[in-house]
């Protein structure tokens, strides 16, 4: 009987889990625009954050990407950083870099689609841009986490 219980307990956790996680759509094409620019999660929970590049003009589209940042930083002068980090895809990769993002999805061409999945922080706006060369001041956006 007390195996039962604990079994079923498990289930209940589980599921509450499953229901905690969150799916975040995000997609841009060749006119540099992302295609959502606000979202809102919930502090612990798990987040899968897909971004699609739907450019359709493939080797031709427009590279795309996704650096998500830390509360407390801002885009211009993490995207100064970005820029002189060509050969990672435009992503800076020294620890103290790395310690201001949460992650990115890497550089998408046309078709191709990518996934960075974390959990919320603490509560806060988490800004979100593109450093491909030129393309933060028009793709930017905020992922709001509210407390639990
Ligand atoms: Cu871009």
């Amino acid at each position: 009987m007390r195996g039962l219980f604990a079994f079923i307990l498990l289930l209940v956790t589980a599921s509450a889990h499953a229901a905690d996680a969150v799916k975040l759509e995000l997609s841009a094409d060749d006119r540099m625009v992302y295609s959502k620019t606000a979202f809102e999660v919930v502090s612990g929970q798990k987040v899968t954050l897909i971004f699609k590049n739907t450019g359709t003009k493939g080797e031709k589209s427009m590279k795309h990407n996704v650096v998500l940042l830390k509360p407390g930083n801002t885009i211009v002068s993490f995207a100064v950083k970005c820029l002189a980090a060509a050969e990672t895809g435009y992503v800076p990769v020294d620890k103290e870099s790395k310690e201001k993002m949460v992650g990115h999805v890497k550089l998408l061409g046309g078709g191709q689609t990518g996934t960075l999945t974390f959990t919320a922080g603490e509560p806060g706006g988490y800004l979100f841009f593109c450093s491909s060369p030129g393309h933060f001041d028009k793709m930017q956006g905020r992922i709001t986490v509210k407390a639990k």
